[in-house]
């Protein structure tokens, strides 16, 4: 039986553009389903004020095309949502793939026909497309998450999520603006809010840790330098552990002398973003070496914010550095030394419930009239597990996912046949340049329905053996790093009510899963039952 296409990707994101591409490439017909009306995934739709990237422009772009690298043209060290988006549409018409895509339009379903060898893809126009192959670009970070607050209904003002910040923009010129969350979102939007709005109280249940971006616009000096590097970038891209390389000093804070610490951390601050935790080699292995790094930045923030009792809220506890994922801000801190910016610790009371002009805590009432939850996101299964999609026997992937999310290389389900979850739980993805995560997935579902195909065969499967060897080494990957430490975070699904604690991303780097995924396709994709038509049917 033949189907519509071979092969439905959902979502037009960072992955979605490039699997179209590929797959295309290799001769495959591809349709591509995206919720959003244009292209770029979480860029297209975390369009709150001050979104930006907090990876280095020149570092969060594909690596796979000199001609893309040679005729785009950064203007800022971080770039902002509004060029992100920009880039991601230069590259999909550049790629020719906006054709394949229908925009506007949600998968809400798809489920496996074993007697097709495919799957039927459900969307939200009520439209199902036969495809052989499903490749799930849905994003790690876009399944919104909105704590179900009690009373939230009964809120006269108005609710926003950073995530799905409206197209047109909010003035929130003279307004009172509650800012709920004070992860990467929280901590880039409120300095934006607090420019315009007459009054912002941000609740912060835990306070993160977060770097001065130092950002500045790139010089055309820079700009030719990136891009006559680019062979070498290329080159190291795939041999770095974060996907991208970022600069060290080579020595460890508890063997240099007090002040060459201080100096070379004050040099790192100073230069900005999250290098600033790679300055020495032993902060991310060792507890001790850690806390030094803490202390510097807690001492920052006391000699920022100037009322002391403030700046000891802001101050991170509890969890070391870089075990959560750090933030990176512009004049964050500073923000809080603004009398119409109010921060209030939900270790000190706790939200009791929405009422029609704010909220209640345990401590009193707050008014406001516009809410902004920057929560995060139900992270790596969210987006989907949102959709129903159904597996061998009708079996859903919500509920094999239930229990903890379990994969073969973060890349493939047992019982989700010729299905591949690009960025899945269990891959590097978050950990690391995602831009770049995408493209080594991309590159090896493709080179593996390839491989598939020009055997003659029609059928893929994650063997559960080889899911259940690739959890242990996920957690085992886990063990090794400091993100152990931190009791609580999206990597562990902790954010979500009823989510199993489980560390969702692969820790052991990009270089090392690298490695793994190419020796899987060299030993014939070991761990994957490979069959064609006429053996299911003799079977
Ligand atoms: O979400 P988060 P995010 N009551 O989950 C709080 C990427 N990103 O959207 O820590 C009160 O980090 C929660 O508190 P706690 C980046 O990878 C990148 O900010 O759970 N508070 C936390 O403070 C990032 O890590 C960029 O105790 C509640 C906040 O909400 C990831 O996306 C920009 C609560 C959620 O923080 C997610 O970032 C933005 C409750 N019931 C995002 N529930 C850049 O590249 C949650 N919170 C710059």
């Amino acid at each position: 039986m033949s189907t519509d296409v071979d092969v439905v990707v959902i979502g037009a994101g960072f992955g979605g553009i490039y699997a179209i591409h590929r797959l295309r490439e290799a001769g495959f017909a591809v349709r591509a389903f995206e919720a959003g009306s244009d292209v770029g995934g979480v860029w297209f739709w975390n369009r709150y004020p001050g979104a930006r990237c907090d990876v280095p422009s020149l570092s969060y772009q594909y690596s796979f095309s000199p001609e893309l690298d040679r005729d785009w043209n950064w203007s800022e060290r971080f770039a902002t949502q509004p060029e992100i988006q920009r880039y991601a549409r230069f590259v999909a018409e550049r790629l020719d793939v906006v054709g394949a895509i229908t925009f506007d339009t949600r998968v809400t379903a798809a489920a496996w026909d074993e007697g097709l060898t495919g799957w039927r893809v459900t969307t939200s126009a009520g439209e199902t497309v036969t495809c052989r192959f499903l490749v799930s670009a849905v994003g790690a970070l876009s399944a919104a998450q909105t704590p179900p607050f009690p009373g939230l209904d009964s809120f006269a003002g108005r609710a926003l999520h950073t995530s799905q910040w409206p197209d047109e923009g909010v003035d929130l010129t003279g307004k009172r603006v509650a800012v709920i969350g004070t992860g990467s979102s929280g901590i880039q939007a409120v300095p934006e809010i607090a420019r315009s709005a007459a009054h912002v109280t941000v609740f912060q249940r835990t306070a993160n840790f977060s770097l001065p971006a130092q950002n500045r616009p790139l010089s055309d000096d820079e700009l030719a330098r990136a891009k006559a590097g680019y062979p070498d970038r290329r080159a190291a891209t795939f041999t770095t552990r974060a996907g991208h390389v970022i600069p060290t000093t080579g020595k460890r804070i508890l063997e240099v002398s007090p002040e060459e610490r201080r100096a070379e951390l004050e040099k790192a601050w100073e230069f900005g973003g999250n290098e600033f935790l790679a300055t020495f080699i032993d902060t991310s292995k060792d507890l001790e070496a850690n806390a030094l790094l803490a202390d510097f930045v807690r001492d920052k923030i006391r000699s920022i914010v100037t009322d002391p009792e403030t700046a000891e809220k802001l101050s991170p506890r509890g969890h070391p550095i870089g075990s959560k994922r750090i933030c990176v801000d512009t004049a964050y801190y500073e923000t809080f030394n603004s009398p119409h910016v109010e921060l209030v610790d939900l270790r000190d009371e706790t939200i009791e419930t929405f009422t029609p002009t704010g909220l209640r805590t345990t401590a009193g009432e707050y008014a406001f009239d516009t809410v902004v939850f920057a929560t995060g996101f139900d992270a790596l299964t969210g987006a989907l597990t949102r959709i129903d999609v159904r597996g061998v026997g009708g079996r859903s992937l919500a509920e094999e996912w239930a229990p903890g999310a379990q994969t073969y290389l973060g890349l493939a389900v047992p019982g989700f046949p010729n299905l591949f979850t690009l960025t899945g739980p269990g891959s590097p993805s978050v950990l690391v340049t995602v831009v770049i995560a995408i493209e080594q997935h991309v590159d090896w579902v493709t080179d593996h329905l390839v491989h598939l195909c020009s055997a003659g065969l029609t059928r893929t499967e994650a063997e559960p053996a080889a899911r259940d060897q690739w959890t242990e080494e996920v957690q085992a990957a886990t063990q090794l790093t400091l993100h152990r430490h931190a009791p609580s975070s999206w990597y562990l699904g902790t954010n979500v009510p009823g989510k199993p604690r489980l560390f969702l991303p692969y820790a052991g780097g990009l270089d090392a899963y690298r490695r793994i995924c190419d020796e899987v396709a060299t030993d014939g994709y070991r761990g994957f039952t490979m069959t064609g038509v006429r053996e299911e049917v003799a079977s």
